[in-house]
C-alpha cells in the first residue's frame, strides 16, 4: 500500500522531577540540601531521509512517544534526559498541524531535522531553593509536561520533471532508460500504481530529478482508472513531459485528453514548462514528421528501448529548467 496522506499523533516526553534530598554524612549531623534536577523530557524529531519515498513505515503506528526525563537523584545527581524519538519521512513531506490544517513545516531538503513537539524541561531539585535564610529548603519542581499535538503529513514528491501519459504510454521504461530507477513496466495498463522518482545525468556535474507517475485516462478527475489523485505528485516539478504513443491515431487528441485532465486537477499545472514526448519510435517506420503541437508545444520522439532521442530529450529538459 502506498501512503501519501496520514495523520499521527505526538507526544514529547515529560520533564523529570526535582527532587527534595539532604545530605547524610557520617558526623556531620544536618547535612545541606542535595536534591537533584530532573532530566529533559524527550523530543518527537522529524528527519528526512532521502531513502524513503513513502509515508508507509511511519503509518505503521498512529502514536509516537518520546520518553520521559527520570526524576533527580540525591547527591545533587540529575536524572537522565529522556531519548528522542525520531520519525524519518521523505523530503516533500508536509507537515500540518491537524486540527487547524495549518503548515507547520514543509521539509523538503534531505536530512531536515525538525522538532514537532518539544519535550517538557525537568523540575529542579531543592538544591536551588537553598538561601541565607532557609538552609534546608523543603522544595523542588516536578518536571514541565511535553508537548502534545496531532499532525498530518502529506507527501508531495520533490522533482524537477514529471512524466504524464496514458498507461502503456512508456513513462516507466523511459525513467529507466535514462536513470538508475528500477521501476516496474509491463504491457498491461496501471502497471505503475505510486510515483517513482530517478535521478538523470545531464552533464558531467549536473543532473535532474524525474518522477514517473501513474497513467492518466479520460475521465480521471472523475474517478476513473486510478483517479487524479496522484497528480499532486507533480505539483511540485517545474516541466512536465507528456508521452504519447507514436503509434496513437490522434496525438493531437490525446494530448488534448492528457491537458484536460490535468487542468480538472490543477489549472495551475498548464502554466507549467512541458514536451510533447512521442515514444517507442521503433515500432513504426515512418518518422514522425511533427514538431510542434498546435499550442506550440515542443516534440521530440524517442525509443527507450532502441536509445533514440534520449540525449535530446535530457538537453531539452534541462534547457526548459527555470535556472
Ligand atoms: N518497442 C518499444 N516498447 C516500449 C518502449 N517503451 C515502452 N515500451 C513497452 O510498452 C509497455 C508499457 O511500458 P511502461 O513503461 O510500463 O508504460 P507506463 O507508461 O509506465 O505504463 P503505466 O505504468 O501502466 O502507466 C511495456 O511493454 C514496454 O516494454 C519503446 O521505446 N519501444
Ligand atoms: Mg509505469
Amino acid at each position: 500500500m502506498f501512503l501519501d496522506f496520514i495523520k499521527i499523533s505526538v507526544k514529547a516526553g515529560r520533564g523529570g522531577n526535582g527532587i527534595i534530598s539532604f545530605r547524610r554524612e557520617k558526623y556531620v549531623p544536618k547535612g545541606g540540601p542535595d536534591g537533584g534536577d530532573g532530566g529533559r523530557g524527550g523530543d518527537v524529531v522529524l528527519l528526512t531521509d532521502a531513502n524513503l519515498h513513502t509515508l508507509q513505515d511511519v503509518g505503521h503506528n498512529r502514536h509516537y512517544f518520546a520518553q520521559s526525563g527520570e526524576n533527580g537523584l540525591g547527591n545533587n545527581q540529575h536524572g537522565k534526559n529522556g531519548a528522542d524519538v525520531v520519525i524519518r519521512v521523505p523530503p516533500g513531506t508536509i507537515v500540518r498541524n491537524a486540527d487547524s490544517d495549518e503548515i507547520i513545516v514543509d521539509l523538503v531538503e534531505n536530512k531536515q531535522r525538525f522538532v514537532i513537539a518539544k519535550g517538557g524541561r525537568g523540575g529542579r531539585g531543592n538544591t536551588h531553593f537553598k538561601s541565607p535564610t532557609n538552609r534546608t529548603p523543603r522544595r523542588s519542581e516536578p518536571g514541565e509536561a511535553g508537548e502534545g499535538l496531532e499532525i498530518a503529513l502529506e507527501l508531495k514528491v520533490l522533482a524537477d520533471v514529471g512524466l504524464v501519459g496514458f498507461p502503456n504510454a512508456g513513462k516507466s521504461t523511459l525513467l529507466a532508460s535514462v536513470s538508475a530507477a528500477r521501476p516496474k513496466i509491463a504491457n498491461y495498463p496501471f502497471t505503475t500504481l505510486t510515483p517513482n522518482l530517478g535521478i538523470v545525468k545531464v552533464k558531467d556535474f549536473t543532473s535532474l530529478v524525474m518522477a514517473d507517475i501513474p497513467g492518466l485516462i479520460e475521465g480521471a478527475h472523475e474517478g476513473k482508472g486510478l483517479g487524479i489523485q496522484f497528480l499532486k505528485h507533480i505539483e511540485r516539478t517545474k516541466v512536465l513531459a507528456f508521452l504519447i504513443d507514436v503509434q496513437s491515431e490522434n496525438i493531437e487528441k490525446d494530448y488534448g485528453v492528457l491537458k484536460k485532465e490535468l487542468k480538472n486537477f490543477n489549472p495551475e499545472l498548464l502554466k507549467r514548462k512541458r514536451v510533447v514526448v512521442l515514444t517507442k519510435l521503433d515500432t513504426t517506420a515512418k518518422i514522425p514528421k511533427k514538431q510542434i503541437m498546435r499550442d506550440g508545444t515542443k516534440v521530440i520522439a524517442i525509443s527507450s528501448v532502441a536509445q533514440q532521442g534520449l540525449e535530446k530529450l535530457v538537453q531539452t529538459l534541462w534547457k526548459m529548467m527555470p535556472k
